[in-house]
Formats: structure tokens, C-alpha cells, sequence
């Protein structure tokens, strides 16, 4: 079963227990869909993975949307834990905070000898002394990514005397390593970093890396194959900015090709970053769906985002991608932010983007930017959305939640972008949409549309970001 019965192997001493904080509600609404999503964290089995070549034993659990008392004990009842148990907590954003934080002390009470490590670089950044009110029960916090200090950590090392050990910068993950495996649509990292500087993101300033070479990553989905048993996976090649060259694409048709593995995959990209004859490559090399963070179809709101100093340029490119993918049959899903700043008139000229490119676009996933916590930097970032007309809901979230929910502006309130962004993703999405997109990395893998149009006809009212028809 997916989603919190145990598959769990005997749990034997000196095994590293890495638990991925789950969330007390969905980010969106809070409905039954919302609910089923599975959101894998590969950053935390990437580092599991390195303990297991090094000799020792994790396994990888995560909260999903289990109460954390509850998914402790049922955690500590049925494994059996060392003396000193090791116990690796990631947070993946700040919504699983309240989530940890109650989890932290669930595992104090129940194994208070355990050494606990907690890490997640998008909620730790770089201060310390924030994190640690957040989390005081926590031993030890990490910082940034981690694979080249977790053996150290799992040895017992300070910190401060940390060796950086030469381990490849994107490890191979290995499934077999993660709790309820079959569950998971798997994820397979290509590159990591960004760096284009956008005002909403954390990773603005971290340099996009190499992409992971073509054969390994064949052979890496060649071995996914082997280790789920069947060919009928949909993994989503991971990569906050996915910018391949043509000879890169040109590779990973030739090593497909010799190996004879043809899977179907998701990947995410900026617009303004993948040229459009590219994409008959990828879709014959199985891309399937393609996330765009196009974020906005009004010039003035691309450029308050930083997204482009030319936005003219930024959105015929925009149209000419999404032209490339309808012809090559890849499905797109947009992204779409309601940023400071944001009018009624630059709304509809989003809207009238989407419109005009309805026939290229498969669904879309629009929200209110927040405000997210991350170190140093919040203050600048507040203060930039500000001078846009922005403000803040709550003054008091950033410290205590570690994100704040915003007024765009004076004209459009924080209640008034979330209804917004709702009308949008109807008008753009149906159910069949819906559950086409998320089942290619959010829902359990075996949730067919019958289970997914059985969960929405038994939520009347569930407040959906998606039209209801074709629901029978
Ligand atoms: C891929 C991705 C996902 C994936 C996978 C997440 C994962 N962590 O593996 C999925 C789909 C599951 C996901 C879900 C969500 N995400 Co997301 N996601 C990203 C993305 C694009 C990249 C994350 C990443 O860097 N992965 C690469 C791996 C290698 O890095 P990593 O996960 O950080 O792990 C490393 C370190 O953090 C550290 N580490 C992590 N855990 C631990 C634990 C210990 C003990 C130690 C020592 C170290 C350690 O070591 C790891 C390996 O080096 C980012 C950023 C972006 N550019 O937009 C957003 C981002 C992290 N997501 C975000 C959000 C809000 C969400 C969602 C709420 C949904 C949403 N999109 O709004 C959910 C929340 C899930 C949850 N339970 O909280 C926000 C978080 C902001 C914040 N401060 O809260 C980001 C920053 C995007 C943004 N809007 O700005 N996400």
C-alpha cells in the first residue's frame, strides 16, 4: 500500500534512520488530492545512498501527511533501534517545519539517546541561530549540500573537523534504499545549480553544473529498470535548470539506442533557456512533459521578477517553444506566479498569453509568490517586493513560520491572488489534465484515473485547482 503501511526490513543495530519531514496539511488546498501526493525527497536518498556505499545501512522514510506522533511511534515500534541511534531529518521547504518540529520532539521522548541531524539547505541556509529556535531539541545542523561530509557525520566526526571526501557531486540513488520504493515514481538528478538570478529563488546565485554525461544516466535508468522490476516507470530527470546542449541530446538518443531503454520522463526548464529544435531530439529520446517556469505573460511583471531585461524577446520565445513542443506532442505545464506588484491589467495579460497558447499548453500550476525565509537574504528580498507594492499578511510569519504570504499589491489582496490563481487554473486545466501531469511524479504510481475520479466525486466542495468535467 502506498502512503504509510510499513514494508519495512528488520531494522538492525547501527542502521541510519533518514526520515524526510512530512507536512501537517497540503501547500494548496487542503483536499483528499492534495493529500495522496508523494513528494520524494531524492536529496535526502542521494545522501543515503553515499552511507550505503560506504558501508553502512540506512533506509529512507518519509512523513508524507501522516500526524508526526503517530508516524514516530509506529517508526520506533516497529524497527529496532541501536543504543545511540543516528537519525538524519531533512526538511525539504518550510512547510514541513511545524511538521519536524513535532517530529523532534515525538523522537526526544520516545529515543532520547538518539543523535539527531537535520539538514535542508533551502530551510537551514545560513543561519544557525534562527534554525536552532525553530528546532531546539536538534544536535547537530547542516548546512548547503551534503555528500561530501555525511560519512563523517554517520562516523561521529564534529563538524568542524570535516574532511571533504571525493564522492561524484550527484550520486547515484539507490531505490532500494527508500521505504515503499514501488510507491515513488523515482527521480534521476542531471545536473544541479542555476544561477540565473531570478528575485523568488534561493538557487539565484548557485552556478549551473555540468549535465550528468548521457551514458551514465542511461545506465542509471537502465539499472531503475532492474531495481523497480518493470519498465513501467515515469522518472522526472531532476535539474533546477535542464540546459542541454544539441551534442548532449545527440548522445543520449545514441546511448538509448545501444542500450535499448525507452522510458518516459518529465523535466522542468526556464523558457528563455531551451532552444525549441531541440525538443524533437528529446521527444524522441522520451521526453513526455515539459514543466515551464514562464511565470508571466505581462512584460512588466517578468522584468519586477528579474526574469528578463527584454521581456518582448523573453515571450516570443516562450511561444516558439511551446510551438515546438505541441508539434512534437510533449506536453507542457506552465508555471505561473502572481508576484508583488501584479494589477488587475497585468493579470489579464497573462491570461491572454495562456489563451493564446491554449492549444500548446496541457495545464498549469499558478500560485502567489511567497516570501521564504532564507538567511541573510530575506530582508533585501522583502524590501525589493515592497518597493513593488507588496507587503506582507502576517509581520510575525517570516521569523516564526519561515514564509510569508503576501498582498501583491494595494489593488490585489493575498485572498484575492489565491481566488485569481484558481480562476486561471480552471480556465486552463481540466481533471484529466490534472491527474495526466501528476501522475508522472506526484501520485503513487499505481493511482489510476479510476482511483484519482473516485477521490474527487467523494470530495464535493474540495475547493480543486482543476475544471470538474469528464469525471462520469
Ligand atoms: C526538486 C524540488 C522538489 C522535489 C524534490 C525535493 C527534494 N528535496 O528532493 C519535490 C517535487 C518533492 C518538491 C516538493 C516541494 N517543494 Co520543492 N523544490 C525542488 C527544487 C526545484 C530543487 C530542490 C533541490 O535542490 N534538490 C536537489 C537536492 C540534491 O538538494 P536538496 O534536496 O536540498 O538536498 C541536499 C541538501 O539540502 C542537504 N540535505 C537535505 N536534507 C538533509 C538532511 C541532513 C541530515 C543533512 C546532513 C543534509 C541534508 O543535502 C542534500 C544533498 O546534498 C527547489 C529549488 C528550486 N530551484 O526551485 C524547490 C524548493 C526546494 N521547493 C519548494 C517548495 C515550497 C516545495 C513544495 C511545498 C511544493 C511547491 N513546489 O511549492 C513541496 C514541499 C515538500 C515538503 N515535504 O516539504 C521551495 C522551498 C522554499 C522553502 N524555503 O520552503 C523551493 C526552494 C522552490 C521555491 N519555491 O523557491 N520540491
Amino acid at each position: 500500500m502506498c502512503g504509510g503501511a510499513s514494508i519495512f526490513r528488520p531494522m538492525v543495530s547501527g542502521r541510519v534512520l533518514c526520515i524526510s519531514a512530512g507536512m501537517l496539511a497540503p501547500k494548496k488546498a487542503d483536499n483528499p488530492v492534495g493529500r495522496s501526493h508523494l513528494y520524494l525527497n531524492f536529496g535526502l536518498l542521494g545522501l543515503a545512498s553515499v552511507l550505503a556505499s560506504d558501508g553502512f545501512d540506512p533506509v529512507v522514510v518519509h512523513g508524507g501527511f501522516v500526524t508526526p506522533e503517530d508516524f514516530i511511534r509506529d517508526l520506533v515500534e516497529r524497527v529496532t533501534l541501536s543504543e545511540e541511534p543516528l537519525i538524519l531529518l531533512s526538511i525539504p521547504s518550510s512547510f514541513s517545519l511545524p511538521w519536524a518540529r513535532r517530529g523532534v520532539e515525538a523522537l526526544r521522548r520516545l529515543v532520547p539517546a538518539a543523535r539527531i541531524v537535520v539538514g535542508g539547505r533551502w530551510v537551514v541556509a545560513d543561519d544557525e541561530p534562527w534554525i536552532r529556535s525553530r528546532l531546539p531539541d536538534v544536535d547537530v545542523f547542516a548546512r548547503g549540500v551534503a555528500e561530501g561530509y555525511i560519512v563523517d557525520i554517520a562516523r561521529g566526526d564534529s563538524l568542524g573537523r570535516r574532511t571533504r571526501r571525493r564522492v561524484p557531486s550527484i550520486p547515484e540513488l539507490d531505490y532500494r534504499l527508500l521505504e515503499g520504493m514501488e510507491c515513488f515514481n523515482p527521480s534521476l538528478e542531471v545536473s544541479r545549480g542555476c544561477g540565473m538570478g531570478c528575485a523568488f529563488c534561493a538557487e539565484a546565485r548557485e552556478p549551473l553544473g555540468g549535465m550528468k554525461p548521457p551514458r551514465r544516466l542511461v545506465a542509471e535508468m537502465a539499472r531503475l529498470i532492474e531495481v523497480y522490476g518493470t519498465a513501467s516507470i515515469r522518472p522526472y530527470l531532476e535539474a533546477s535548470l535542464f540546459r542541454p546542449t544539441s551534442a548532449w541530446v545527440g548522445e543520449l538518443g545514441e546511448a538509448l539506442e545501444a542500450s535499448g531503454v525507452h522510458l518516459p520522463w518529465r523535466t522542468e526548464t526556464r523558457v528563455d533557456t531551451m532552444p525549441p529544435d531541440l525538443i524533437p531530439g528529446l521527444a524522441r529520446a522520451g521526453l513526455r512533459i515539459l514543466d515551464l517556469g514562464l511565470e508571466s505573460g505581462s512584460p512588466a511583471q517578468l522584468r519586477r521578477m528579474r526574469k528578463t531585461t527584454r521581456p518582448d524577446v523573453y515571450l516570443r520565445r516562450a511561444s516558439s517553444l511551446l510551438e515546438a513542443c505541441r508539434r512534437e506532442g510533449v506536453w507542457v505545464k506552465v508555471n505561473i506566479l502572481v508576484h508583488p506588484g501584479e494589477t488587475l491589467d497585468t493579470v489579464a495579460q497573462t491570461r491572454a498569453w495562456l489563451e493564446e497558447h491554449r492549444s500548446a499548453i496541457k495545464g498549469v500550476s499558478v500560485g502567489p509568490t511567497i516570501l521564504f525565509r532564507y538567511g541573510r537574504a530575506s530582508a533585501a528580498l522583502l524590501a525589493e517586493f515592497e518597493s513593488h507594492g507588496a507587503s506582507v499578511v502576517d509581520r510575525f510569519a517570516l521569523d516564526r513560520d519561515g514564509f510569508a504570504h503576501l498582498h501583491p499589491s494595494r489593488s490585489i489582496s493575498h485572498d484575492a491572488a489565491v481566488e485569481l490563481s484558481n480562476e486561471i487554473s480552471r480556465s486552463m486545466m481540466s481533471a484529466r489534465d490534472y491527474y495526466d501531469l501528476k501522475s508522472f511524479g506526484y501520485l503513487p504510481r499505481q493511482s489510476s484515473w479510476d482511483d484519482f475520479r473516485q477521490i474527487v466525486v467523494g470530495c464535493p466542495g474540495g475547493n480543486f485547482s482543476f475544471r470538474l468535467e469528464g469525471l462520469g
